[in-house]
């Protein structure tokens, strides 16, 4: 099978397996302990190309645009350049080249809630109340009595208003004070944003991920937000709800409107970062009159749900979340999943209370890439990546004073077991995972997770029950998430997940044969329909 081909047609993305990469964590090409685009560039052939590449048809890279780097990137101060960090537009411009080159697809991530407090739009909405940029962000008076416009908060914490002194008026910031919201009201905001999606398709640049879409469109009063009714003082809930400017229902209509820019770049497709109830993520695919959203959004419940960690892995969780997140979704949408991300503890680390996370990640590569839908692979999961405990002194995150910190999920790819682990030739802006944890280890291995995570990609593409089948949940043991994939004319899959750490029965309609285990001495082969299946052992099963 020729993995270097692209997947063709409009619709590639339905087909595809995405991986996210973090440029500053990837590959540093030029010794400064920072990861960049060049980087990326050499190491494309860990992700698709070769026999022995991982076969992964599309990339997501964190932002890559000029920025004081204050939320790492997630700040930007101008959507239309490349940071000095990470190279400049001719290298980009190779990147993309070489991606394409190999089959492989390449998405930014689109920052369009707040800017960087440096950037000149918002220089100048804070030089002076007239000023023509005034309201390109939201700007608001003390309330009469002196306190603050609206009880928003902030995500990161704190109040979600800063006073300028200069005008004195408070501008709104979602996240940090260096990060103010732009105005979605404002029809030159939306032009000028959709410009900038406009200049990177041009570049070839084939979709995005879209960062706290959600958020983008609040309350027209920016009224309060109200009491959450489960919060009490102590209480892990937040005191207040989000209804007021988080998924608003008017953010549907800016949504759309993103979908029409996409759609004059056909082939083009974005993600979308959204939080909320599964009928709030739903209506991100679309109104009633069909899929005139995003193309996808991201469903987070096997990394958090309702703001709570994910740590569970069990059966029943994944027989409610499964299903849950199929039904919610509209007629032809596909869910889109992912276990690991650059805002959580990584999943071997949120998995690993009785030292047994790395048998899970090897049980959910295998789950993340049989369900239906499209999968996204965060970085390092592949290999086995760990969150890597960093001292005091070298925490980078901004947020860490309010979030628990996001460094122990962003430290550097590691590609062999030298000290350098092959990242860079000085010491990296985070500190390395443990040695034996690298690409070239993994490689040697054939009973790797790396080899694991290959040999899964290529059964996907394979058999296309699995690749674009239906999806229906199987009555099983207990412990044991059974699910067939099926697509008439094709033969069919039985897909066993046991969660249990003990081994338990599984039993199929009619026989079929093993093709993939997640258990490194697991044997592949004929079965009968009543069997054992290991300790967290995930399996696949082709019929006829
Ligand atoms: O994240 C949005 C978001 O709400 C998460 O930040 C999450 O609640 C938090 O990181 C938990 O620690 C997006 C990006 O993924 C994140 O990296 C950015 O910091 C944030 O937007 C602001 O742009
Ligand atoms: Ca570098």
């Amino acid at each position: 099978m020729n993995v270097a081909l692209a997947l063709e047609g409009n619709d590639w993305w339905r087909r595809a397996v995405f991986y996210q990469l973090y440029p500053r964590s990837f590959q540093d090409s030029n010794a400064d302990g920072i990861g960049d685009l060049q980087g990326i560039i050499d190491r494309l052939d860990h992700l698709r190309g070769r026999d022995d590449s991982l076969g992964v048809d599309a990339v997501w890279l964190s932002p890559t645009f000029p920025s004081p780097m204050k939320d790492f990137g997630y700040d930007v101060s101008d959507y239309l350049g490349v940071h000095p960090d990470f190279g400049d537009m001719a290298t980009m411009d190779r990147l993309i080249a070489e991606c394409h080159r190999r089959g492989i697809r390449i998405l930014l991530d689109w920052v369009p809630n707040h800017t960087s407090d440096q950037h000149p739009w918002f220089l100048d909405s804070r030089s002076s109340r007239s000023n023509p940029h005034r309201d390109w962000y939201i700007w608001r008076d003390a309330r009469p009595d002196g306190s603050l416009p609206n009880n928003w908060r902030a995500v990161f914490g704190g109040p979600a208003w800063t006073r300028d002194e200069a005008t004195g008026q408070y501008y709104l910031h979602s996240f940090l004070e260096e990060q103010p919201d732009l105005n979605w009201r404002n029809p030159a905001v939306v032009d000028a944003m959709h410009d900038t999606l406009r200049f990177w398709l041009r570049r070839g640049i084939d979709g995005f991920r879209i960062d706290v879409m959600g958020m983008i469109v609040k309350h027209p009063d920016l009224a309060d937000n109200p009491l959450n009714p489960h919060w009490s003082p102590g209480s892990a809930e937040p005191k207040f709800l989000w209804s007021s400017n988080r998924n608003y229902p008017d953010v549907y209509e800016a949504v759309r409107g993103i979908r029409a820019v996409l759609d004059e770049f056909p082939g083009s497709m974005a993600v979308g970062e959204v939080f909320g109830t599964p009928d709030e993520i739903a209506r991100y695919y679309g109104s009633r009159s069909g899929l005139d959203g995003l193309h996808l959004a991201f469903n987070f419940q096997f990394i958090h749900e309702h703001g709570h960690v994910f740590t569970a892995w069990d059966a029943e969780s994944m027989r409610r979340i499964v299903p849950n997140a199929e039904a919610a979704i509209p007629p032809g949408a596909l869910p889109c999943w992912a276990f690991g991300n650059h805002d959580r503890s990584r999943f071997i680390s949120r998995h690993d209370h009785d030292g047994r996370g790395h048998e899970r990640a090897r049980a959910a590569a295998v789950l993340l890439l049989m369900l239906r839908g499209v999968p996204f692979i965060y970085y390092g999961e592949e290999i086995g990546m760990a969150d890597v405990g960093i001292p005091d002194s070298r925490l980078q995150d901004p947020a860490r004073f309010h979030t628990p910190g996001r460094d122990p999920e962003r430290t550097p790819m590691q590609w062999n077991g030298s000290p350098s682990r092959g990242f860079s030739a000085v010491e990296p802006w985070l500190p390395y995972g443990p040695a034996d944890v690298n690409v070239a280890a993994r490689q040697a291995d054939p009973a790797s997770i790396l080899a694991l995570y290959r040999r899964a990609i290529r059964l996907r593409r394979e058999f296309r029950s699995l690749e674009q089948g239906s999806l229906r949940v199987l009555p099983s043991h207990p412990d044991v998430f059974a699910f067939e994939r099926s697509l008439a004319g094709e033969p069919s899959a039985t897909v066993l997940i046991n969660t249990a750490t003990g081994v338990r029965r599984a039993s199929l309609h009619s026989p079929g044969r093993v093709l993939l285990t997640s258990r490194a001495a697991g044997a592949a082969g004929q079965t009968g329909q009543d069997f054992e299946i290991g300790p967290l052992e995930s399996m696949v099963i082709i019929h006829g």
